[in-house]
């Protein structure tokens, strides 16, 4: 059977990468050569996008991709797409929800508890032949007991966190558009006034518009000078410019991110700072959930191609009914 191009954007890991090649004509996109190479010599019969790598699509490639019908995202979160530039040509879009979820809840609690008792720091000390040398390390100004955290986006992920929360004796209140009837968590219409009420904020919305650098300066200060923030969710959430002023004066008291406005670029002024714990967007980086995240990329185009209807398309772009 002939194979459908498909183009695979970005770098994608060994066993998916390999799959991809078993099932499609795969035309390589993983700098921005490549990418040129494949849309020049393969655009006009491209069918198909794997998109990893947070890759922009937006109207000008897809004006290169006369015949484009899918773009299967490696991802739950989906920005950097043009959904309108997808919906306006009836290409569907499909994300992968639920496979990491776990994952990333596991990763933004050890980011919590890193933040909070200094654990990198700790073990660095150690390192450094200072236990021996100096004594004990100095105890920890923050905790976890006692903490009342604000999650921001009680989603999928933002659950998955409010159980582990639960589990570890927290209060845990939250903060979306529209209040959820199945849970019995504190409900905040409004950001601001559930910053003044907790003292940890957990971020985990999409990047969206809507949510752009939602955390300001307000929300930082309203946090208060025992406040933890925890990004798990996406950079342009956070005005970043904001969060390390408010580090760096002790606004706030510290912050754990996996994820940053420009990455893999993280500003200089974060990096210095001994109250931020940072790591570089792993929170769904382990080869189990890469491998189930992978296999449910392909899953979708194979699934869009059979004829059949994706298996996780996001709601911006609409199936059309192909019966
Ligand atoms: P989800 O189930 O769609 O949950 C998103 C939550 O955000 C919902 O509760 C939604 O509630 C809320 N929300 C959306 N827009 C909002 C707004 N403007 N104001 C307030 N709340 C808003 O998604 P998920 O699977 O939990 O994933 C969440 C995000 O985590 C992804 O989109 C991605 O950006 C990020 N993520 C990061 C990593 C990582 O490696 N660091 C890994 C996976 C995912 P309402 O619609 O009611 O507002
Ligand atoms: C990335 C994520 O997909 O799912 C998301 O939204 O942010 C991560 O799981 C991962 O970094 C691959 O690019």
């Amino acid at each position: 059977m002939t194979k459908i191009d498909t183009l695979v954007l970005g770098g994608m890991h060994a066993r998916t990468g390999e799959e991809l090649t078993r099932q499609f004509a795969c035309h390589p996109g993983a700098a921005a050569s490549e990418l040129e190479a494949s849309l020049t010599t393969s655009g006009d019969r491209i069918r198909g996008i794997a998109r990893g790598g947070h890759f922009d699509v937006d109207r000008a490639m897809l004006d290169r991709l006369p015949k484009l019908e899918i773009v299967a995202n490696f991802g739950v979160g989906y920005d950097g797409i043009d959904l309108k530039a997808c919906a306006d040509r009836g290409i569907v879009v499909t994300n992968t929800p639920d496979v990491l979820t776990e994952e990333v809840a596991d990763t933004a609690l050890g980011l919590l508890l890193n933040t909070a008792r200094e654990l990198p720091a700790a073990e660095a000390y150690l390192r450094a032949g200072r236990w021996v040398a100096e004594g004990d390390y100095p105890l920890t100004k923050g905790t976890l007991r006692g903490r009342t955290a604000g999650i921001l986006g009680l989603g999928r992920i933002g659950l998955a966190i409010a159980r582990r929360l639960d589990a570890m004796q927290l209060q845990v209140a939250y903060h979306t558009r529209r209040e959820r009837p199945d849970v019995a968590y504190k409900y905040y219409a409004d950001l601001i006034s559930m910053a003044k009420d907790v003292d940890t904020l957990v971020i985990v919305v999409p990047g969206t518009p809507a949510t752009a650098r939602m955390v300001n300066a307000d929300v930082l200060t309203a946090l208060g000078p025992d406040g933890i923030v925890v990004n798990i969710g996406r950079g342009s959430v956070v005005d970043e410019p904001a969060l390390i002023e408010a580090l760096a004066s002790r606004t706030i008291r510290a912050a754990g991110l996996d994820v940053f406005a420009d990455e893999p670029n993280v500003p200089d002024a974060l990096m210095a700072l001994d109250n931020a714990v940072l790591l570089p967007h792993v929170g769904s980086a382990s080869v189990h959930t890469r491998d189930a995240m992978g296999q449910l990329v392909i899953d979708n185009l194979l699934a869009w191609f059979a004829g059949n209807d994706p298996i996780t398309p996001v709601p911006e772009t609409p199936v059309p009914n192909r019966a």
